[in-house]
Protein backbone atom coordinates (compact mmCIF):
# COMPACT_ATOMS: atom_id res chain seq x y z
CA UNK A 1 0.00 0.00 0.00
CA UNK A 2 1.15 3.44 -0.90
CA UNK A 3 1.25 5.39 2.47
CA UNK A 4 1.01 8.98 0.78
CA UNK A 5 -2.15 7.77 -0.94
CA UNK A 6 -4.32 7.06 2.51
CA UNK A 7 -2.84 9.00 4.80
CA UNK A 8 -3.90 12.65 3.39
CA UNK A 9 -2.09 14.43 6.66
CA UNK A 10 1.60 15.63 6.30
CA UNK A 11 2.70 15.54 9.93
CA UNK A 12 1.84 11.44 10.06
CA UNK A 13 3.83 10.95 7.09
CA UNK A 14 6.84 13.26 8.24
CA UNK A 15 6.39 11.14 12.01
CA UNK A 16 6.38 7.90 9.76
CA UNK A 17 9.40 8.49 8.08
CA UNK A 18 11.40 10.05 10.73
CA UNK A 19 10.69 7.29 12.75
CA UNK A 20 11.87 4.48 10.06
CA UNK A 21 14.76 6.12 9.28
CA UNK A 22 15.96 6.02 13.02
CA UNK A 23 14.57 2.56 13.30
CA UNK A 24 14.93 1.03 10.25
CA UNK A 25 12.22 -1.87 10.00
CA UNK A 26 12.38 -3.91 6.92
CA UNK A 27 8.50 -3.26 6.29
CA UNK A 28 5.64 -0.29 7.33
CA UNK A 29 2.23 -1.61 7.50
CA UNK A 30 -0.92 0.71 8.16
CA UNK A 31 -3.90 -0.90 10.81
CA UNK A 32 -6.54 -0.16 8.74
CA UNK A 33 -9.05 -1.86 11.37
CA UNK A 34 -10.30 -4.50 9.19
CA UNK A 35 -11.13 -7.91 10.22
CA UNK A 36 -9.10 -9.51 7.64
CA UNK A 37 -5.76 -7.54 8.56
CA UNK A 38 -6.83 -8.58 12.10
CA UNK A 39 -6.83 -12.26 11.31
CA UNK A 40 -3.48 -12.19 9.41
CA UNK A 41 -1.89 -10.62 12.61
CA UNK A 42 -3.75 -13.06 14.73
CA UNK A 43 -2.13 -15.79 12.88
CA UNK A 44 1.06 -14.27 12.44
CA UNK A 45 1.56 -14.13 16.00
CA UNK A 46 0.75 -17.89 16.71
CA UNK A 47 3.01 -18.83 14.38
CA UNK A 48 5.90 -17.24 15.79
CA UNK A 49 4.86 -18.45 19.48
CA UNK A 50 4.62 -15.03 20.70
CA UNK A 51 0.57 -15.37 21.10
CA UNK A 52 -1.19 -19.16 21.62
CA UNK A 53 -4.31 -19.53 20.21
CA UNK A 54 -6.87 -20.71 22.73
CA UNK A 55 -9.91 -23.30 22.63
CA UNK A 56 -12.31 -21.62 20.30
CA UNK A 57 -15.48 -23.65 21.24
CA UNK A 58 -14.72 -22.53 24.99
CA UNK A 59 -12.83 -19.25 24.26
CA UNK A 60 -13.88 -18.01 20.76
CA UNK A 61 -10.97 -15.38 19.24
CA UNK A 62 -9.07 -15.25 22.28
CA UNK A 63 -5.30 -15.86 23.07
CA UNK A 64 -2.46 -16.52 25.58
CA UNK A 65 0.30 -13.91 25.92
CA UNK A 66 3.69 -14.31 28.17
CA UNK A 67 5.99 -11.28 28.15
CA UNK A 68 9.29 -11.65 29.38
CA UNK A 69 9.87 -12.44 32.70
CA UNK A 70 12.16 -9.12 33.57
CA UNK A 71 9.15 -7.21 32.22
CA UNK A 72 5.87 -7.99 33.94
CA UNK A 73 4.44 -4.56 35.37
CA UNK A 74 5.17 -0.58 34.77
CA UNK A 75 8.36 0.91 35.26
CA UNK A 76 7.52 3.90 37.50
CA UNK A 77 11.36 4.74 37.94
CA UNK A 78 11.99 4.31 34.17
CA UNK A 79 9.17 6.62 33.44
CA UNK A 80 9.98 10.45 32.62
CA UNK A 81 8.72 13.26 32.20
CA UNK A 82 10.80 15.18 30.05
CA UNK A 83 10.09 19.00 29.92
CA UNK A 84 12.22 22.06 29.27
CA UNK A 85 12.17 23.02 32.91
CA UNK A 86 13.39 20.70 35.65
CA UNK A 87 10.65 22.45 38.18
CA UNK A 88 7.74 22.07 36.19
CA UNK A 89 7.64 18.20 36.28
CA UNK A 90 7.75 19.37 40.19
CA UNK A 91 9.21 16.85 42.98
CA UNK A 92 7.01 13.41 42.39
CA UNK A 93 7.82 12.57 38.34
CA UNK A 94 11.16 11.34 37.77
CA UNK A 95 12.42 13.94 35.22
CA UNK A 96 15.18 14.08 31.87
CA UNK A 97 16.17 17.34 30.07
CA UNK A 98 14.13 16.77 26.19
CA UNK A 99 17.44 17.12 24.63
CA UNK A 100 19.24 14.27 26.64
CA UNK A 101 16.42 12.16 26.72
CA UNK A 102 15.76 12.59 22.81
CA UNK A 103 19.49 11.77 22.40
CA UNK A 104 19.94 8.98 24.67
CA UNK A 105 16.63 6.97 23.14
CA UNK A 106 17.61 7.79 19.92
CA UNK A 107 20.58 6.03 20.18
CA UNK A 108 18.27 2.99 22.15
CA UNK A 109 15.89 3.42 18.94
CA UNK A 110 18.68 3.47 15.79
CA UNK A 111 18.08 0.30 13.79
CA UNK A 112 15.61 -1.59 16.58
CA UNK A 113 13.23 -2.32 14.21
CA UNK A 114 15.91 -3.93 11.64
CA UNK A 115 14.48 -7.17 10.55
CA UNK A 116 10.97 -6.29 11.78
CA UNK A 117 7.82 -4.81 10.57
CA UNK A 118 6.96 -1.07 12.16
CA UNK A 119 3.21 -0.98 12.40
CA UNK A 120 1.36 2.49 12.14
CA UNK A 121 -1.50 2.45 14.42
CA UNK A 122 -3.97 5.44 14.20
CA UNK A 123 -6.07 5.66 16.94
CA UNK A 124 -8.76 7.72 19.01
CA UNK A 125 -8.97 7.91 22.76
CA UNK A 126 -13.08 8.58 22.80
CA UNK A 127 -15.71 7.83 20.13
CA UNK A 128 -14.16 8.48 16.61
CA UNK A 129 -14.69 12.17 15.59
CA UNK A 130 -16.78 13.52 18.72
CA UNK A 131 -15.34 17.09 19.74
CA UNK A 132 -14.35 15.54 23.00
CA UNK A 133 -11.80 12.65 21.56
CA UNK A 134 -8.33 12.57 20.85
CA UNK A 135 -6.15 10.94 18.43
CA UNK A 136 -2.74 9.15 18.51
CA UNK A 137 -0.67 7.94 15.91
CA UNK A 138 1.43 4.75 17.67
CA UNK A 139 3.95 3.64 15.64
CA UNK A 140 5.38 -0.18 17.46
CA UNK A 141 7.46 -3.19 16.16
CA UNK A 142 5.02 -5.55 18.41
CA UNK A 143 2.15 -7.19 16.77
CA UNK A 144 0.72 -7.90 20.95
CA UNK A 145 0.39 -4.00 21.10
CA UNK A 146 -1.27 -3.99 17.84
CA UNK A 147 -3.88 -6.37 18.60
CA UNK A 148 -3.90 -4.92 22.41
CA UNK A 149 -4.55 -1.64 21.06
CA UNK A 150 -7.33 -2.24 18.53
CA UNK A 151 -9.30 -3.65 21.65
CA UNK A 152 -8.20 -0.59 24.03
CA UNK A 153 -9.12 1.92 22.04
CA UNK A 154 -10.98 2.90 18.20
CA UNK A 155 -8.60 1.88 15.46
CA UNK A 156 -8.90 2.15 11.77
CA UNK A 157 -8.53 4.35 8.97
CA UNK A 158 -11.74 6.13 9.92
CA UNK A 159 -9.50 7.81 12.68
CA UNK A 160 -6.98 9.32 9.68
CA UNK A 161 -10.28 10.92 7.84
CA UNK A 162 -11.44 12.34 11.90
CA UNK A 163 -7.86 13.75 11.61
CA UNK A 164 -7.94 15.24 8.10
CA UNK A 165 -5.23 16.96 6.31
CA UNK A 166 -3.70 18.82 9.44
CA UNK A 167 -5.15 18.13 12.50
CA UNK A 168 -2.73 17.41 15.51
CA UNK A 169 -2.25 13.64 17.25
CA UNK A 170 -0.07 13.16 19.83
CA UNK A 171 2.99 10.74 18.32
CA UNK A 172 4.04 7.70 20.46
CA UNK A 173 6.91 5.81 18.70
CA UNK A 174 7.56 1.83 21.00
CA UNK A 175 10.39 -0.53 19.75
CA UNK A 176 10.78 -3.62 22.03
CA UNK A 177 13.94 -3.29 21.02
CA UNK A 178 16.09 -6.68 22.80
CA UNK A 179 13.59 -6.15 26.12
CA UNK A 180 16.65 -5.11 28.09
CA UNK A 181 15.52 -3.91 31.28
CA UNK A 182 19.14 -1.90 31.85
CA UNK A 183 17.92 0.30 28.64
CA UNK A 184 13.92 0.33 29.18
CA UNK A 185 12.87 3.85 29.48
CA UNK A 186 8.96 5.25 28.80
CA UNK A 187 9.48 8.87 27.99
CA UNK A 188 6.69 11.84 28.54
CA UNK A 189 7.17 15.24 26.03
CA UNK A 190 3.57 17.17 26.79
CA UNK A 191 5.61 20.09 25.18
CA UNK A 192 5.56 17.89 22.35
CA UNK A 193 2.19 15.95 22.51
CA UNK A 194 5.51 12.92 22.11
CA UNK A 195 5.66 9.61 23.75
CA UNK A 196 8.77 7.23 23.58
CA UNK A 197 8.95 4.06 24.59
CA UNK A 198 11.40 1.27 24.57
CA UNK A 199 12.93 -2.39 25.61
CA UNK A 200 9.26 -2.49 27.11
CA UNK A 201 6.55 -5.81 25.93
CA UNK A 202 4.33 -4.62 29.02
CA UNK A 203 0.71 -3.13 29.01
CA UNK A 204 0.86 0.17 30.43
CA UNK A 205 4.68 1.13 29.56
CA UNK A 206 3.84 0.13 25.66
CA UNK A 207 -0.06 0.28 24.92
CA UNK A 208 0.56 4.48 24.64
CA UNK A 209 -3.04 5.43 24.33
CA UNK A 210 -3.75 4.32 27.83
CA UNK A 211 -1.73 5.82 30.81
CA UNK A 212 1.24 7.59 28.74
CA UNK A 213 -1.31 9.31 26.45
CA UNK A 214 -4.78 9.18 28.06
CA UNK A 215 -3.24 10.18 31.59
CA UNK A 216 0.33 11.99 31.53
CA UNK A 217 0.14 13.90 28.06
CA UNK A 218 -3.67 14.45 28.84
CA UNK A 219 -3.34 15.69 32.11
CA UNK A 220 -1.04 18.45 30.65
CA UNK A 221 -3.40 19.07 28.14
CA UNK A 222 -6.34 19.24 30.51
CA UNK A 223 -4.47 21.50 32.73
CA UNK A 224 -3.97 24.31 30.01
CA UNK A 225 -7.24 23.78 27.93
CA UNK A 226 -9.41 23.42 31.45
CA UNK A 227 -10.39 20.02 31.27
CA UNK A 228 -9.25 17.02 33.92
CA UNK A 229 -7.91 13.36 33.17
CA UNK A 230 -8.37 11.16 35.77
CA UNK A 231 -7.56 7.75 36.36
CA UNK A 232 -11.05 7.07 37.53
CA UNK A 233 -13.84 4.54 36.98
CA UNK A 234 -17.16 6.00 35.78
CA UNK A 235 -20.37 3.87 36.92
CA UNK A 236 -24.23 4.14 36.21
CA UNK A 237 -25.72 3.71 39.86
CA UNK A 238 -29.61 2.95 38.98
CA UNK A 239 -32.41 3.51 41.04
CA UNK A 240 -35.57 1.44 41.18
CA UNK A 241 -38.18 3.87 39.27
CA UNK A 242 -35.34 4.08 36.80
CA UNK A 243 -33.18 7.26 37.83
CA UNK A 244 -29.59 7.17 37.20
CA UNK A 245 -26.97 8.74 39.08
CA UNK A 246 -23.41 8.76 37.81
CA UNK A 247 -19.72 8.43 40.57
CA UNK A 248 -16.29 8.47 39.13
CA UNK A 249 -14.27 6.81 41.57
CA UNK A 250 -10.29 7.11 41.80
CA UNK A 251 -7.96 4.07 43.35
CA UNK A 252 -4.57 3.56 42.96
CA UNK A 253 -3.60 0.71 40.63
CA UNK A 254 -4.88 -2.43 41.36
CA UNK A 255 -7.31 -1.18 44.46
CA UNK A 256 -10.59 -2.40 43.01
CA UNK A 257 -11.76 -0.14 39.93
CA UNK A 258 -12.57 -2.35 37.40
CA UNK A 259 -14.75 -4.12 40.54
CA UNK A 260 -16.74 -1.52 41.48
CA UNK A 261 -17.28 -0.52 38.04
CA UNK A 262 -18.93 -3.92 37.13
CA UNK A 263 -20.69 -4.19 40.53
CA UNK A 264 -23.45 -6.45 40.71
CA UNK A 265 -25.90 -5.51 43.85
CA UNK A 266 -26.77 -7.96 46.70
CA UNK A 267 -29.72 -10.05 46.16
CA UNK A 268 -31.89 -8.00 48.25
CA UNK A 269 -31.05 -4.87 46.13
CA UNK A 270 -31.55 -6.53 42.97
CA UNK A 271 -34.87 -7.30 43.78
CA UNK A 272 -35.72 -3.86 44.57
CA UNK A 273 -34.64 -2.70 41.29
CA UNK A 274 -30.94 -1.05 41.81
CA UNK A 275 -28.65 -1.56 38.87
CA UNK A 276 -24.98 -0.98 38.51
CA UNK A 277 -23.68 0.42 34.99
CA UNK A 278 -19.88 0.32 33.65
CA UNK A 279 -18.93 3.33 31.57
CA UNK A 280 -15.33 2.90 32.22
CA UNK A 281 -12.99 1.28 34.89
CA UNK A 282 -9.49 2.60 34.39
CA UNK A 283 -9.54 6.32 33.03
CA UNK A 284 -12.01 9.68 33.08
CA UNK A 285 -11.78 13.17 31.03
CA UNK A 286 -13.85 15.15 32.90
CA UNK A 287 -14.99 18.45 31.29
CA UNK A 288 -17.16 21.51 32.49
CA UNK A 289 -20.87 21.03 30.77
CA UNK A 290 -23.07 24.18 29.65
CA UNK A 291 -25.42 22.72 32.45
CA UNK A 292 -22.62 24.01 35.16
CA UNK A 293 -22.12 20.31 36.52
CA UNK A 294 -19.19 17.93 35.33
CA UNK A 295 -19.39 15.67 32.12
CA UNK A 296 -16.92 12.57 32.27
CA UNK A 297 -16.70 10.01 29.07
CA UNK A 298 -14.32 6.91 29.27
CA UNK A 299 -11.50 7.08 26.43
CA UNK A 300 -10.89 3.58 26.33
CA UNK A 301 -12.90 0.86 24.10
CA UNK A 302 -11.66 -2.01 26.71
CA UNK A 303 -10.49 -3.23 29.76
CA UNK A 304 -7.29 -3.89 30.67
CA UNK A 305 -7.70 -5.71 33.89
CA UNK A 306 -6.25 -7.90 36.45
CA UNK A 307 -7.09 -11.48 36.39
CA UNK A 308 -6.21 -12.70 39.92
CA UNK A 309 -8.95 -13.24 42.38
CA UNK A 310 -11.26 -12.12 39.11
CA UNK A 311 -14.36 -14.90 39.87
CA UNK A 312 -17.54 -16.22 39.48
CA UNK A 313 -18.37 -14.52 42.87
CA UNK A 314 -15.84 -11.51 42.93
CA UNK A 315 -16.88 -10.10 39.64
CA UNK A 316 -18.90 -11.92 37.00
CA UNK A 317 -19.46 -9.39 34.93
CA UNK A 318 -15.74 -9.02 33.95
CA UNK A 319 -15.18 -12.76 33.77
CA UNK A 320 -18.31 -12.79 31.20
CA UNK A 321 -16.28 -10.03 29.63
CA UNK A 322 -13.09 -12.08 28.56
CA UNK A 323 -14.79 -15.14 27.38
CA UNK A 324 -14.67 -13.78 23.72
CA UNK A 325 -12.11 -11.57 21.72
CA UNK A 326 -9.72 -11.61 24.31
CA UNK A 327 -5.97 -11.71 25.27
CA UNK A 328 -4.65 -12.88 28.64
CA UNK A 329 -0.73 -12.22 29.42
CA UNK A 330 0.54 -13.98 32.21
CA UNK A 331 -2.09 -16.26 33.28
CA UNK A 332 -2.13 -20.12 33.17
CA UNK A 333 -2.11 -22.01 30.27
CA UNK A 334 -4.47 -25.11 30.96
CA UNK A 335 -3.56 -27.60 28.84
CA UNK A 336 -5.95 -29.93 29.63
CA UNK A 337 -8.31 -28.27 27.30
CA UNK A 338 -6.26 -25.34 26.31
CA UNK A 339 -8.41 -22.49 28.33
CA UNK A 340 -6.80 -20.51 30.95
CA UNK A 341 -6.59 -20.37 34.72
CA UNK A 342 -5.47 -18.11 37.38
CA UNK A 343 -5.65 -17.81 41.16
CA UNK A 344 -8.67 -16.76 42.58
CA UNK A 345 -10.43 -18.18 39.71
CA UNK A 346 -11.90 -21.20 41.09
CA UNK A 347 -10.29 -23.83 43.95
CA UNK A 348 -9.45 -26.40 41.23
CA UNK A 349 -6.04 -25.40 39.29
CA UNK A 350 -5.28 -27.29 36.52
CA UNK A 351 -3.35 -30.49 36.55
CA UNK A 352 -1.87 -30.55 33.22
CA UNK A 353 -0.48 -26.80 33.24
CA UNK A 354 2.33 -24.24 32.07
CA UNK A 355 2.94 -20.85 34.77
CA UNK A 356 3.28 -17.48 33.33
CA UNK A 357 6.80 -18.13 33.00
CA UNK A 358 6.14 -21.07 30.20
CA UNK A 359 7.14 -23.71 32.64
CA UNK A 360 5.43 -26.71 33.32
CA UNK A 361 3.23 -26.41 36.47
CA UNK A 362 3.30 -29.31 38.05
CA UNK A 363 2.86 -30.81 41.82
CA UNK A 364 5.97 -30.17 42.73
CA UNK A 365 5.58 -26.42 41.30
CA UNK A 366 2.31 -26.13 43.10
CA UNK A 367 4.10 -27.67 46.64
CA UNK A 368 6.41 -25.55 46.52
CA UNK A 369 4.33 -22.55 45.90
CA UNK A 370 4.96 -21.00 42.88
CA UNK A 371 2.11 -19.14 41.56
CA UNK A 372 0.75 -20.12 38.39
CA UNK A 373 -0.28 -16.30 36.90
CA UNK A 374 1.73 -13.13 37.49
CA UNK A 375 -0.04 -11.23 40.38
CA UNK A 376 -0.56 -8.59 38.10
CA UNK A 377 -1.56 -11.06 35.15
CA UNK A 378 -4.56 -9.35 33.01
CA UNK A 379 -7.04 -9.76 30.61
CA UNK A 380 -7.50 -7.39 27.46
CA UNK A 381 -11.40 -7.48 26.56
CA UNK A 382 -13.31 -5.43 24.47
CA UNK A 383 -15.79 -3.18 26.19
CA UNK A 384 -19.13 -4.59 24.22
CA UNK A 385 -18.61 -7.82 25.75
CA UNK A 386 -19.61 -6.27 28.99
CA UNK A 387 -22.95 -7.63 30.18
CA UNK A 388 -23.81 -4.21 32.28
CA UNK A 389 -21.76 -1.81 29.70
CA UNK A 390 -23.76 1.28 30.39
CA UNK A 391 -25.84 2.86 27.35
CA UNK A 392 -23.87 6.01 27.96
CA UNK A 393 -20.85 4.18 26.86
CA UNK A 394 -21.00 5.25 23.51
CA UNK A 395 -22.54 8.52 24.20
CA UNK A 396 -19.78 11.29 22.90
CA UNK A 397 -21.10 13.89 25.76
CA UNK A 398 -19.96 11.28 28.66
CA UNK A 399 -22.40 11.17 31.93
CA UNK A 400 -22.62 14.18 34.63
CA UNK A 401 -21.41 13.18 37.79
CA UNK A 402 -22.83 13.38 41.08
CA UNK A 403 -19.91 11.87 43.12
CA UNK A 404 -16.43 11.85 43.23
CA UNK A 405 -15.13 8.83 44.77
CA UNK A 406 -11.42 8.63 46.19
CA UNK A 407 -9.82 5.12 47.81
CA UNK A 408 -6.98 3.68 48.81
CA UNK A 409 -5.75 0.37 50.15
CA UNK A 410 -5.61 1.01 54.00
CA UNK A 411 -5.26 -1.68 57.01
CA UNK A 412 -6.18 1.19 59.18
CA UNK A 413 -6.91 5.01 59.45
CA UNK A 414 -9.21 5.75 57.03
CA UNK A 415 -12.94 4.67 57.13
CA UNK A 416 -15.10 2.61 55.25
CA UNK A 417 -16.69 5.72 53.74
CA UNK A 418 -16.54 9.44 54.94
CA UNK A 419 -17.47 12.66 53.35
CA UNK A 420 -15.73 15.58 52.43
CA UNK A 421 -17.39 19.29 53.69
CA UNK A 422 -16.99 20.92 50.68
CA UNK A 423 -15.31 21.11 46.92
CA UNK A 424 -12.01 22.44 48.12
CA UNK A 425 -12.30 19.99 51.32
CA UNK A 426 -12.31 17.43 48.58
CA UNK A 427 -9.57 18.11 47.22
CA UNK A 428 -7.71 17.79 50.29
CA UNK A 429 -9.37 14.57 50.91
CA UNK A 430 -8.17 13.70 47.47
CA UNK A 431 -4.56 15.41 47.93
CA UNK A 432 -3.84 13.01 51.27
CA UNK A 433 -5.23 9.51 49.57
CA UNK A 434 -2.40 7.17 50.70
CA UNK A 435 -2.51 3.57 49.72
CA UNK A 436 -0.40 0.27 50.02
CA UNK A 437 1.59 -0.44 46.88
CA UNK A 438 0.06 -3.16 44.61
CA UNK A 439 2.22 -5.49 41.73
CA UNK A 440 1.05 -3.28 39.13
CA UNK A 441 4.07 -1.69 38.95
CA UNK A 442 7.75 -3.27 39.49
CA UNK A 443 9.08 -2.49 43.17
CA UNK A 444 8.15 -3.38 46.87
CA UNK A 445 4.46 -4.45 47.45
CA UNK A 446 2.46 -3.16 50.31
CA UNK A 447 4.24 -0.21 51.63
CA UNK A 448 2.04 2.57 52.33
CA UNK A 449 2.77 5.86 50.59
CA UNK A 450 1.17 9.06 49.38
CA UNK A 451 -1.18 8.29 45.48
CA UNK A 452 -2.68 12.03 45.25
CA UNK A 453 -6.18 11.35 43.62
CA UNK A 454 -4.28 8.00 42.50
CA UNK A 455 -2.20 10.22 40.06
CA UNK A 456 1.42 9.65 41.92
CA UNK A 457 2.45 7.59 38.60
CA UNK A 458 -0.02 9.27 36.31
CA UNK A 459 0.42 12.77 36.32
CA UNK A 460 2.44 14.87 33.11
CA UNK A 461 3.47 17.84 35.51
CA UNK A 462 3.90 19.31 38.93
CA UNK A 463 1.71 17.79 41.23
CA UNK A 464 1.15 21.19 43.52
CA UNK A 465 -0.37 22.85 39.95
CA UNK A 466 -2.33 19.20 39.41
CA UNK A 467 -3.94 20.13 42.97
CA UNK A 468 -4.17 23.84 41.66
CA UNK A 469 -6.48 22.51 38.64
CA UNK A 470 -8.43 20.86 41.09
CA UNK A 471 -9.42 24.01 43.00
CA UNK A 472 -9.84 26.10 39.76
CA UNK A 473 -12.08 23.19 38.68
CA UNK A 474 -14.48 23.63 41.22
CA UNK A 475 -14.89 27.15 41.00
CA UNK A 476 -15.94 26.68 36.99
CA UNK A 477 -18.88 24.71 38.41
CA UNK A 478 -21.92 25.99 40.09
CA UNK A 479 -23.03 22.47 40.89
CA UNK A 480 -20.04 20.18 41.63
CA UNK A 481 -20.05 16.62 42.38
CA UNK A 482 -19.95 16.16 46.19
CA UNK A 483 -16.43 14.45 47.11
CA UNK A 484 -16.24 11.19 49.31
CA UNK A 485 -13.92 9.06 50.22
CA UNK A 486 -13.98 4.82 50.99
CA UNK A 487 -11.59 2.19 52.38
CA UNK A 488 -12.58 -1.50 51.66
CA UNK A 489 -9.38 -2.72 52.95
CA UNK A 490 -9.61 -1.84 57.30
CA UNK A 491 -8.28 -5.28 58.66
CA UNK A 492 -8.58 -6.07 61.77
CA UNK A 493 -6.11 -7.00 64.61
CA UNK A 494 -5.76 -10.62 62.85
CA UNK A 495 -5.10 -9.09 59.62
CA UNK A 496 -8.81 -9.74 58.00
CA UNK A 497 -10.86 -7.63 55.89
CA UNK A 498 -12.93 -6.54 58.42
CA UNK A 499 -15.69 -5.56 54.72
CA UNK A 500 -17.09 -8.26 53.10
CA UNK A 501 -16.25 -5.94 49.50
CA UNK A 502 -16.93 -6.75 45.71
CA UNK A 503 -21.10 -6.51 45.27
CA UNK A 504 -21.28 -5.65 49.06
CA UNK A 505 -20.26 -2.46 48.24
CA UNK A 506 -23.53 -1.55 47.00
CA UNK A 507 -24.41 -0.77 50.77
CA UNK A 508 -21.66 2.33 50.72
CA UNK A 509 -23.06 3.57 47.12
CA UNK A 510 -26.28 3.72 48.36
CA UNK A 511 -25.03 6.35 51.00
CA UNK A 512 -23.20 8.04 48.69
CA UNK A 513 -26.20 8.92 46.17
CA UNK A 514 -28.62 9.70 49.12
CA UNK A 515 -25.93 12.12 50.74
CA UNK A 516 -26.04 13.52 46.77
CA UNK A 517 -29.98 14.06 47.39
CA UNK A 518 -29.91 14.89 50.86
CA UNK A 519 -31.98 11.89 52.09
CA UNK A 520 -29.99 11.00 54.64
CA UNK A 521 -28.07 12.27 57.59
CA UNK A 522 -24.57 12.05 58.82
CA UNK A 523 -22.58 12.08 61.74
CA UNK A 524 -19.56 14.70 61.89
CA UNK A 525 -15.98 13.78 62.73
CA UNK A 526 -12.80 15.96 62.55
CA UNK A 527 -11.65 14.55 59.05
CA UNK A 528 -15.53 15.28 57.51
CA UNK A 529 -18.65 13.01 57.47
CA UNK A 530 -19.06 9.34 58.02
CA UNK A 531 -22.60 7.57 57.80
CA UNK A 532 -25.10 6.76 61.18
CA UNK A 533 -24.92 3.50 61.25
CA UNK A 534 -28.28 2.55 60.96
CA UNK A 535 -27.88 4.06 58.04
CA UNK A 536 -26.22 1.77 55.70
CA UNK A 537 -28.48 -1.05 55.48
CA UNK A 538 -26.38 -4.41 56.65
CA UNK A 539 -29.57 -6.71 55.68
CA UNK A 540 -28.06 -10.21 54.13
CA UNK A 541 -24.25 -8.86 54.37
CA UNK A 542 -23.16 -10.85 57.40
CA UNK A 543 -21.40 -8.00 58.94
CA UNK A 544 -22.52 -6.68 62.49
CA UNK A 545 -23.50 -3.32 63.70
CA UNK A 546 -20.36 -3.36 65.70
CA UNK A 547 -18.09 -4.13 62.78
CA UNK A 548 -20.06 -1.54 61.48
CA UNK A 549 -18.99 0.99 63.92
CA UNK A 550 -15.44 -0.12 64.28
CA UNK A 551 -14.90 0.48 60.11
CA UNK A 552 -16.53 4.00 60.40
CA UNK A 553 -14.21 4.70 63.19
CA UNK A 554 -11.98 7.99 63.21
CA UNK A 555 -9.29 7.73 65.57
CA UNK A 556 -8.32 10.96 66.55
CA UNK A 557 -4.52 9.98 67.88
CA UNK A 558 -4.37 7.89 64.69
CA UNK A 559 -5.33 11.18 62.62
CA UNK A 560 -2.61 13.65 64.35
CA UNK A 561 0.28 11.44 63.25
CA UNK A 562 -1.58 11.17 59.61
CA UNK A 563 -2.23 15.27 59.78
CA UNK A 564 1.96 15.59 60.60
CA UNK A 565 2.55 13.06 57.90
CA UNK A 566 0.14 15.27 55.26
CA UNK A 567 2.33 18.18 56.83
CA UNK A 568 5.55 16.61 55.51
CA UNK A 569 4.49 15.23 52.25
CA UNK A 570 2.99 18.85 51.38
CA UNK A 571 6.31 20.43 52.56
CA UNK A 572 7.93 19.23 48.74
CA UNK A 573 5.30 21.27 46.77
CA UNK A 574 6.71 24.48 48.55
CA UNK A 575 4.83 27.81 46.60
CA UNK A 576 3.04 25.56 44.41
CA UNK A 577 0.89 24.02 47.18
CA UNK A 578 -2.77 25.65 46.61
CA UNK A 579 -3.23 28.04 49.56
CA UNK A 580 -5.95 26.29 49.90
CA UNK A 581 -5.18 22.91 50.42
CA UNK A 582 -2.92 24.89 53.58
CA UNK A 583 -5.77 26.04 55.34
CA UNK A 584 -7.40 22.62 55.20
CA UNK A 585 -4.62 20.88 56.71
CA UNK A 586 -4.72 23.77 59.47
CA UNK A 587 -8.08 22.77 59.76
CA UNK A 588 -8.06 19.47 60.10
CA UNK A 589 -5.58 20.00 63.04
CA UNK A 590 -7.67 22.75 64.73
CA UNK A 591 -10.73 20.01 64.34
CA UNK A 592 -8.57 17.06 65.83
CA UNK A 593 -6.94 19.39 69.17
CA UNK A 594 -10.41 19.91 69.38
P1 LIG B 1 -5.79 -1.33 37.70
O1 LIG B 1 -6.29 -2.01 36.49
O2 LIG B 1 -4.39 -1.70 38.04
O3 LIG B 1 -5.95 0.16 37.64
O4 LIG B 1 -6.62 -1.92 38.98
P2 LIG B 1 -8.10 -1.69 39.52
O5 LIG B 1 -8.13 -0.47 40.38
O6 LIG B 1 -9.09 -1.76 38.44
O7 LIG B 1 -8.28 -2.93 40.52
P3 LIG B 1 -9.18 -4.26 40.40
O8 LIG B 1 -10.64 -3.95 40.39
O9 LIG B 1 -8.67 -5.06 39.27
O10 LIG B 1 -8.84 -4.98 41.77
C1 LIG B 1 -7.53 -5.32 42.12
C2 LIG B 1 -7.50 -6.30 43.25
O11 LIG B 1 -8.21 -5.78 44.37
C3 LIG B 1 -8.15 -7.62 42.88
O12 LIG B 1 -7.27 -8.67 43.23
C4 LIG B 1 -9.39 -7.69 43.71
O13 LIG B 1 -9.62 -8.99 44.16
C5 LIG B 1 -9.14 -6.73 44.87
N1 LIG B 1 -10.40 -6.04 45.26
C6 LIG B 1 -11.19 -5.30 44.44
N2 LIG B 1 -12.28 -4.84 45.10
C7 LIG B 1 -12.17 -5.28 46.37
C8 LIG B 1 -12.98 -5.12 47.55
O14 LIG B 1 -14.03 -4.49 47.54
N3 LIG B 1 -12.52 -5.71 48.69
C9 LIG B 1 -11.35 -6.42 48.72
N4 LIG B 1 -10.97 -6.96 49.87
N5 LIG B 1 -10.57 -6.61 47.62
C10 LIG B 1 -10.97 -6.04 46.47
C1 LIG C 1 -2.62 0.40 36.26
O1 LIG C 1 -1.51 -0.04 36.62
O2 LIG C 1 -3.21 1.33 36.86
C2 LIG C 1 -3.30 -0.22 35.11
C3 LIG C 1 -2.58 -1.18 34.31
O3 LIG C 1 -4.44 0.13 34.82
S1 LIG C 1 -1.44 -0.44 33.22
O4 LIG C 1 -2.09 -0.24 31.94
O5 LIG C 1 -0.31 -1.33 33.11
O6 LIG C 1 -1.05 0.85 33.75
MN1 LIG D 1 -5.24 1.66 36.29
Amino acid sequence: MNMAEVIKNEKVLRFIDESAALCNPDRIVLIDGSKAQRDALRAEACSTGEMIKLNEDLLPECYLHRTAVNDVARVEDRTFICCRNKADAGPINYWMDPQEAYKMAGDIFKGSMQGRTMYVIPYSMGIVGSEFSKIGIELTDSIYVVLNMEIMTRVGTDVLDALGKDGDFVKGLHSKCALDETKRYILHFPEDNTIWSCNSGYGGNVLLGKKCFALRIASYLGKNEGWMAEHMLILGFEKPDGDTKYIAAAFPSACGKTNLAMLIPPESYRKKGYKIWTVGDDIAWIRVGADGRLWAMNPENGFFGVAPGTNEKSNPNALHTTQKGTIFTNVVHNLENNTVWWEGLDKNPPKNAVDWKGNPWDDAAKAAGVKGAHPNSRFTAPAKNCPCISKAFDDPKGVPLSAIVFGGRRAKTAPLVYQSKSWDNGVFVGSIMASETTAAATGAVGVVRRDPMAMRPFCGYHMGDYFAHWIEMGKKVKNPPKIFNVNWFRLDDEGNFLWPGFGENMRVLEWIVKRCEGTVGAVETPIGYVPDVKDIDLAGSGVSEETLKELLTVDKETWKKEADGIEEFYKQFGDRLPAELSAELAQLKANLAK
